[in-house]
């Protein structure tokens, strides 16, 4: 799916702003044919939570609406007007002038609508209503319940089976951008490096929307140098001296498509594409032919009154701070994020673990993992869950999307699932097929692994290419005593390392909560002091493991989630706070990332 851009034949308006909003109460139908009677005001992209001090908008489950005017200019009339929404969170129906254009499910991929048969000259509405609700069919997965009040009042309430604030609303772009009648559709990218002579040939596929005489695929430098051409819907360009994409070292090359009707160019769009290959093999992760380590974070789309919506200062700020630490990647946990956050990352040369939302695949989730202790901990997860469709849909709409980028070295098809329970590898088998099948880039694939589905315990680990662990020795079991979760730490590595000598290890998640601010001269947990003693033993450990191929800590900053006794206005995993202002450990990684090199780490 393409981004939308203007070019010299398609036009690109923001329909970002502050737009008209009310809550749905559900005790009188609204009616999208006439204005809404909205009664509030919401900045569009955000979420709509932090954006009230009314803690009953706050914490609303079910539905709501927001709506605007727009005008398209007359002249763009006869073009094909498409409106496009970066994500609705999370299922969402669309009306123009009262009549439903659109309907998508899933909060975090884009959707867009052909508005030509709906737009009237002048000024013409939108509206849309969006619900929040989760359930045992959706992902993420919520636990979803409902119940009347007195006066017969309908109440739906979702208490999130995942950790962070179910943040909704229009949190990603509104845009109306216009093509040609006949247009290009979609563009494929997938270059195969010869690493020996230096050389490419980059495979690429056009999709038209209508039919051209001649489609042309001309080949940029990132000194607008032409350096190869070719016509066809499928075309292979050979590029020779290749200039390759590497981690913190982002080269990005432009492949101009061009739609020619009658020898005239119809449509031009451009897409940014970088040249590298990954691969794993011998328990290395290879990118262009070397062995890369991860150094890095687990993060959320997570800001003070954005909420989970698009905040461009804070994504360009947080990829600062990762550079300024030595840090040259993190997995977009738990979600896809946001499409403008994916270009950045390819052009700062951030390598990206790109994850669905596929999140609380867990019937007994909660934060007591000691049942760990107990090797025969299981539970009825694939009976009690209906995901397969929505993870499927979801699959398919993140490789087209994010197909071309890159940033992203490797799909992550889901985080902690009940991979310790049975069921789990006839749920996931066909996932991973799937994934497999679309990716034109052939990309490693991984669940993230959950503490309990141990060596022993786990049922599906053949699956991944990457095992992806998330780690809390020290923290949810052994809190304050890290020398026992020192041995727990290099056993485990080490059981997992006989079981699948093959495959590559490295941790997805590991942290401990830190109030900034509070010291302790013992190292009590919850304390700055703890916190670096923390992942100081951890780093011993990764270093001893020659197939321990990367880091990626939990979390970068603080974040919302929901209220619960072991979160404190959110989770405190962050090695920055919410606001970005480093706690202790910071230096002491820093010091450590700076001088392990991208490439080469472990011998
Ligand atoms: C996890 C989850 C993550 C939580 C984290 C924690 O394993 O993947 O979503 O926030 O633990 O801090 O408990």
């Amino acid at each position: 799916m393409l981004y939308p851009i203007a070019t010299e034949s398609r036009t690109l308006t923001d329909l970002n702003g502050v737009w008209k909003f009310m809550i749905d109460r559900e005790t009188e139908t609204v009616d999208p044919a006439s204005p809404i009677p909205a009664d509030r005001r919401m900045a569009v992209p955000a979420s709509f939570n932090d954006q009230t001090v009314d803690r009953d908008v706050r914490e609303h489950s079910g539905y709501f609406w927001y709506e605007r005017e727009f005008s398209v200019a007359k002249a763009l009339l006869n073009e094909r007007v498409v409106l496009r929404f970066g994500s609705a969170t999370h299922e969402a129906w669309v009306y123009v002038n009262g009549k439903q254009a659109a309907y998508h499910k899933g909060g975090f991929m884009p959707f867009e609508a052909e508005l030509n048969e709906y737009l009237e000259p002048g000024k013409n509405r939108l509206t849309i209503r969006i619900s929040n609700l989760l359930d045992h069919t959706t992902l993420p997965v919520g636990n979803y319940s409902e119940k009347k009040t007195d006066d017969g009042r309908l109440i739906r309430n979702v208490d999130e089976n995942f950790d962070f604030f179910n943040y909704a609303g229009l949190h990603r772009p509104v845009r109306l951008y216009t093509t040609p009648k006949t247009y290009i559709q979609d563009i494929t990218i997938a270059p195969e490096v010869d690493l020996q002579n230096g050389s490419a040939d980059v495979n690429v596929s056009v999709e038209s929307g209508g039919s051209f005489d001649e489609i042309r695929v001309t080949l940029i430098d990132e000194d607008g140098v032409e350096v190869g051409e070719a016509a066809g819907a499928e075309t292979s360009i050979s590029v020779k001296q290749v200039h390759l994409w590497e981690p913190l070292q982002a080269y990005l090359y432009t492949a101009r498509v061009e739609g020619v009707n009658d020898g005239e160019v119809v449509d031009v769009y451009e897409e940014p594409f970088g040249i590298r290959s990954v691969e794993v093999k011998d328990a290395q992760f290879l990118i262009n032919g070397k062995p890369f380590y991860f150094k890095g974070f687990g993060k959320h789309e997570d800001t003070y009154v954005n909420g989970r919506g698009l905040n461009e200062a804070y994504n360009v700020l947080d990829i600062s701070l990762m550079k300024d630490m030595g840090a040259n990647s993190f997995r977009t946990s738990h979600y896809p994020y946001s499409e403008e956050m994916m270009r950045l990352c390819d052009r700062e040369g951030i390598v990206v673990i790109d994850e669905t939302p596929a999140v609380g695949l867990m019937a007994s989730f909660n934060f007591d993992i000691s049942a760990l202790e107990r090797g025969d901990f299981t539970d009825d997860t694939w009976e009690v869950l209906d995901t397969s469709e929505a993870h499927e849909q979801v699959l398919r709409e993140l490789v087209a999307r994010d197909k071309n980028h890159a940033s992203v070295v490797m799909w992550s098809i889901a985080n902690e699932a009940a991979n310790y329970a049975d069921g789990a590898y006839e749920y996931f088998k066909p996932l991973f097929d799937l994934t497999r099948s679309l990716d034109p880039q052939n990309r490693p694939c991984t669940y993230v692994n959950i503490m309990m589905a141990t060596p022993k315990a786990d049922r599906s680990s053949e699956l991944v290419d990457v095992l992806a662990l998330n780690r809390y020795y020290g923290w949810y079991v052994q809190n304050g005593d890290l020398k026992t979760a020192e041995e727990k730490t290099r056993a485990e590595l080490k059981e997992w390392s006989e079981k699948h000598p093959e495959k590559p290890i490295m941790y997805t998640e590991y942290g401990a909560d830190t109030v900034a601010g509070f010291h302790s001269p013992y190292g009590e947990p919850f304390s700055e002091e703890y916190q670096q003693e923390y992942y100081q033993m951890n780093s011993r450990v990764f270093d001893e493991f020659p197939n321990f191929v990367g880091e990626q800590l939990w979390n970068f900053a603080d974040f919302q989630t929901k209220f619960g006794i072991m979160r404190a206005q959110g989770n405190k995993k962050g090695i920055f706070t919410r606001s970005r202002e480093p706690k202790m450990t910071v230096q002491y990684l820093k010091q450590r990332w700076s001088s392990i090199p991208e490439f080469g780490y472990k011998k």
